[in-house]
């Protein structure tokens, strides 16, 4: 039995030793070249660090996407790192990855860290920093109708790296629909893709607008190729309800932004499709107490993440409470969204950190009203919230014994 003094402690420590399964990043396997982002100038001209730059600067958007990447980097790291506290999540984020490298955080020039990052060695370089981040696994997102992508996927098949999985991204399917393709074209579609990627989950983002059913392409899809298809396959559906793309289209990637959707759309489709799995996400904080209900009443429905502009200490708490005391522990509490690899380290290291108070209390709880806690009850539960919980979702070959 661990004494209440000692659960804030073991807590930690279960978490800094337990690797997750990372459930939904913008990775890629080393085998995918230049798709896979890595190092410094990527780190600081990610799309949320170019949001806050256009905060602080005078540049407009057009001329700073007509920079050089190396001169956008130059410009975000003088103006959110030496120029002002980079005190922001994403900002402080660049500061805890080179800090963990043993990096200079506040040098005026970025060249003695491009130094270091040039002279990695790419395998290497993401073996250390899964090892780095206490991650065992991440999902990719593959999009079988990016050019950029599709010809990568002809030659060797499945992702070809245990540590990378493939995931079958559809918005381009299901929200820009071209009309020719006719349910059964699409479905073969699909089934081609899957034997290709086995991906261990098919996944769209829909809009706050997203209505089910509707008279639209996107429901005559979901329900004659896309549901069917992932209920023969065996894999959920995850579904990312609430972005409202390019609200400012002059900001490229930086200028989506959220709304609140109609959830009652998600419970007909759990309701309509008990056999299909559906692991989600919300964009909107205002949504996620309902998702939690919803959750309540579907067994087939996974939240999972605090994603985008949720993945901040105060609302990840908020977030995180009240599905640990509506759920338990039978949920995914968080994806990185991770979209340059060293990215990993300060998401994981944040969500360690933020997670610990909040499991910590609900053990402390426990003990308050009479149940004694003891290390193996929380190994167990969180192996499950971190790995268990999608392995057993997602149907996949669980390590997970819990
Ligand atoms: O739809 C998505 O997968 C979103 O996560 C991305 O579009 C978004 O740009 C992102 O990376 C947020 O963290
Ligand atoms: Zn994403």
């Amino acid at each position: 039995m661990i004494p209440r003094n000692e659960i804030a402690s073991t807590v930690r420590d279960v978490l800094a030793a337990t690797e997750f399964i990372d459930v939904h990043t913008h990775l890629f396997a080393p085998r995918f070249g230049e798709l896979g982002l890595w190092g410094i100038d990527e780190l600081l001209t990610y799309h949320y660090l170019e949001a806050e730059l256009f905060r602080f600067s005078d540049i407009a958007p057009a001329a700073y996407f007509h920079l050089s990447k190396t001169a956008r980097a130059d410009l975000i790291w003088k103006t959110l790192f030496v120029e002002n506290a980079p005190i922001s999540e994403a900002a402080r984020g660049v500061v805890a990855v080179l800090s963990a490298f043993g990096l200079p955080v506040a040098a005026p020039s970025l060249d003695p860290i491009r130094e270091y990052f040039r002279n990695q060695n790419a395998a290497d370089h993401v073996a250390r920093v899964f090892r780095m981040a206490g991650i065992r696994t991440v999902v990719m997102t593959n999009d079988p109708l990016d050019p950029a992508e599709a010809p990568l996927w002809s030659s060797e098949g499945a992702p070809g790296d245990a540590r990378f999985h493939a995931a079958l991204r559809l918005d381009r399917l299901l929200n820009e629909p071209g009309a020719e393709e006719t349910p059964a074209e699409v479905r073969r579609f699909l089934d081609r893709w899957a034997k290709r990627m086995q991906p261990v989950y098919m996944a769209v983002s829909l809009p706050d607008t997203f209505r089910f059913p509707d008279d639209d392409v996107r429901t005559g899809l979901l329900r004659s190729a896309v549901l069917p298809a992932c209920r023969d396959l065996n894999i959920p559906l995850a579904l990312m309800i609430g972005v409202r793309r390019q609200v400012n289209p002059a900001i490229f990637l930086a200028g989506d932004a959220s709304g609140r959707a109609d959830l009652r759309s998600l419970e007909t489709l759990c309701r309509e499709y008990p056999e299909n799995r559906f692991l989600v996400t919300v964009l909107s904080r205002e949504n996620q107490h309902e998702l939690c209900v919803l959750a309540r009443k579907f067994a087939n429905l996974m939240p999972f993440g605090c994603w985008w502009f949720l993945n901040n200490p105060s609302i990840v708490e908020e977030i995180t409470r009240e599905r640990l005391e509506m759920l338990g522990t039978s949920f995914i509490p968080q994806h990185s969204d991770a979209r340059i690899l060293e990215q990993l380290i300060y998401k994981w290291k944040n969500t360690r950190r933020a997670m610990a108070p909040i499991l910590a209390r609900g053990y402390e709880l426990l003990i308050d009203d009479g149940r004694a806690v003891t290390r193996a009850d929380i190994e167990r539960d969180v192996r499950k919230l971190f790995c268990g919980n999608f392995e057993r979702f997602g149907m996949l070959t669980s390590t997970f014994t819990g």
